[in-house]
């Protein structure tokens, strides 16, 4: 089947069910609340709906850790009413990109408990016997993502690998029951018409058998881009192409060229560019950023995939309204001053800038609504991060907390009593009170992706331009985004189309500030 290449310049929207919207009142997301608002996100004009994972899950780690693929969570709803939705979306022009979390799985997965049980299929998954006289140590020095040993002891003395939390217990993909038992996960969402798969911490799923130390300094890494991860993109390829259905990687791979592997075309077909999320609010830093993200996916013919925000990481207004851009998962909000009217400036012209360049843009739930990150109440977080982190690391509910939906409403329109907070004047982001108006952050989001066609399809040209400005143009549209501090004057143009915020009296650009022009 063809996949007629929408995925090559769609804007995608990401839905976090838990927070997205809640219509049966119990105060967490679920499907029902996504249908009720289909015309919403039709009308904001997105292509596509990432679902970040759906499935029945204990929710340790928000849906990351999946006890069933083959079955929607209770607190989101039925697989009849996915299959509704999934149709409905459709009917609507948008597709629907489903999750998958080929690296572990829940610890109360049918296949773990039975190996807990000391049935078969230990070998699914990475059990062995601990270090040191009775085995009291971890079989290697591997650390967890959200900090601790990524080793669990058991009571029988064999210890298990979880490259995240203990309740995510790594798979063995050397296994051939794992690799079948994914393309047949794959294949059961395909057939109800889901058009795309995002695969989750997708350059971690192979390890070096022998587990060796990662301070033994052995290349390949024992755990992190390895060779053998490429056979098992090739053959789920060859699944989705059966189907007309396309993958986005979560690839975190600082090393361009070995991030363009996962792009070759018998392989995934996008990946997620992080180095423009987390690149600091400079036109120097950010255009070498866009010049070698299209670079290193020019050679395998993808498409650039730009994100600025997703469930992962500090709210795109708080981050660029701080001093320190980067991102790790330790960089958040707290105890950091953030000037937020100089961030959802600046998030205001990231916001065009991404639209207008070559490639797909996902824009993250919440992004639309310029929600900044919220300062969670200690005794609420439920992140693992904070946990295993011992309380240094305040996770990231601080991007996930409901949305606001109406102003006059209680929890803002979200529905029941949210299961994250929502902060205090949490509901003047609310989506209705934007729609009517016209400076908001919401109308700028749906003006410029009604108006992004205007720069076709093609590649972008750099045009010359100030310091700390950066300027470049597509078919006969211009993008200016001001990163400086200082106004600049407008390129020779016949029309504005569309500004991130009010020029200056003489016309010109202010700085943080964006505007797109018709040449
Ligand atoms: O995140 C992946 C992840 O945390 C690692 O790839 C990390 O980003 C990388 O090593 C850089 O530090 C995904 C999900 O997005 C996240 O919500 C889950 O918690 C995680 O996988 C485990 O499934």
């Amino acid at each position: 089947a063809t996949d007629d290449g929408w995925w090559r310049s769609a804007v995608i929207y990401q839905v976090y069910v838990r927070s997205f919207a809640d219509g049966d009142g119990d105060g967490t997301g679920d499907l029902a609340g996504v249908r009720a608002r289909l015309p919403y996100l039709a009308e904001l004009g997105v292509e596509a709906l990432w679902f970040t994972p759906w499935y029945r899950s204990p929710m340790k780690d928000g849906g990351y850790d999946v006890a069933d693929y083959r079955a929607i969570d209770p607190a989101f709803g039925t697989l009849a009413e996915a299959e509704k939705l999934i149709a409905e979306a459709r009917e609507l022009g948008i597709r629907t990109i489903v999750d998958i979390v080929p690296n572990h799985v829940s610890d109360q997965h049918p296949w773990f408990r039975t190996a807990l049980a000391g049935g078969p299929g230990r070998e699914l998954f990475h059990f062995r016997p601990g270090r040191g006289e009775h085995g009291e140590l971890p079989p290697n020095d591997w650390q967890s993502e959200f900090g601790g040993p990524a080793w669990t002891r058991l009571p029988d003395g064999d210890w298990y690998l979880h490259l995240f939390a203990p309740e995510q217990p790594d798979l063995n993909w050397a296994h051939p029951a794992v690799r079948q038992e994914h393309e047949d996960i794959l294949r059961f969402w395909f057939e109800r018409g889901v058009a795309g798969v995002r695969v989750d911490s997708a350059a971690l799923l192979a390890k070096d058998p022998e587990l060796p130390d990662v301070t033994d300094g052995r290349a390949p890494h024992p755990y992190v881009d390895r060779d053998e991860l490429h056979d098992v993109y090739r053959a789920w390829r060859a699944v989705a192409d059966e189907y007309g259905a396309v993958f986005v990687g979560e690839v975190w791979l600082p090393d361009t060229e070995r991030f363009a592997r996962y792009l070759r075309p018998d392989e995934l077909h996008t990946a997620f560019n992080f180095s423009f999320l987390t690149c600091p609010w400079d036109a120097d830093r950010l255009r070498t950023s866009i010049d070698d993200t299209l670079a290193e996916h020019a050679p395998v013919g993808a498409p650039a995939t730009w994100v600025l925000c997703n469930h992962d990481v500090t709210r795109t207004v708080t981050r660029y309204g701080r001093a320190d851009t980067g991102f790790d998962f330790a960089t958040k909000a707290f105890g950091t001053p953030t000037d937020l009217a100089l961030g959802t400036r600046r998030a205001r012209a990231a916001a065009l800038l991404s639209l207008a360049l070559p490639g797909a843009v996902y824009v993250y739930q919440g992004e639309e609504l310029g929600l900044p990150e919220a300062d969670i109440p200690l005794d609420r977080i439920e992140d693992p991060m904070h946990a295993r982190s011992g309380g240094t690391d305040p996770g990231r509910d601080g991007c996930r907390v409901p949305l606001p939906w109406a102003a006059g409403e209680p929890h803002a329109g979200f529905g029941g009593d949210p299961w994250l907070p929502q902060p205090d004047g949490w509901a003047a982001y609310a989506a209705d009170r934007q729609a009517e108006d016209p400076g908001s952050m919401l109308s700028l989001y749906r003006a410029a992706i009604r108006l992004r066609p205007e720069f076709g399809d093609g590649p972008l040209t750099w045009l010359p331009a100030p310091d700390g400005v950066l300027a470049f143009t597509r078919a006969d549209a211009l993008c200016v985004v001001n990163l400086a501090d200082t106004p600049v004057d407008l390129p020779a143009h016949t029309e504005l189309l569309l500004h991130s915020g009010p020029l200056d009296t003489a016309g010109r650009l202010p700085g943080d500030t964006a505007v797109w022009l018709r040449a």
